[in-house]
């Protein structure tokens, strides 16, 4: 099965990349849902959250969210703030069966999300 995040990782596909090193990267997403919309991947397939392996990819968890506090400091919305957005499956909004997590910034976020 082809996974666009996977031919990214693996340079077969080209993305505007913010981030990168062996385990994660973090590129912009191609249709931004905000002035800021970057999504950080891991370079590991994993089909969503819930085929996640809790106890061996915990660290990666880790990473992924610490990948984006960084990048957020990196593109300048951290001072103002920013949201984080896992998507999960069918009805959580999951378009990409690839695991990532979305750091949106840039503009006031609305709560409870669409
Ligand atoms: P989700 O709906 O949570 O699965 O988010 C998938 C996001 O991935 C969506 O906002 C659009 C983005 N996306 C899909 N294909 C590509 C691509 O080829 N390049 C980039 N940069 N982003 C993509």
């Amino acid at each position: 099965m082809s996974c666009i995040f996977c031919d990214i990782s693996e340079g077969k596909a080209a993305a505007d990349f913010i981030f990168k090193d062996g385990d994660v990267f973090a590129i912009r997403d191609v249709h931004p849902a905000a002035p800021t919309h970057i999504l950080i991947i891991p370079r590991k397939h994993v089909a969503s959250l819930a085929e996640m392996e809790w106890v061996a990819d915990t660290n990666l968890v880790s990473k992924m969210v610490a990948t984006a506090v960084d990048v957020a400091r990196k593109v300048s919305i951290s001072e103002r703030g920013y949201r984080l957005v896992w998507n999960c499956r069918a009805d959580g909004g999951q378009t990409v069966s690839h695991i990532h997590l979305h750091l949106l910034g840039g503009r006031q976020m609305k709560w409870p999300p669409g």
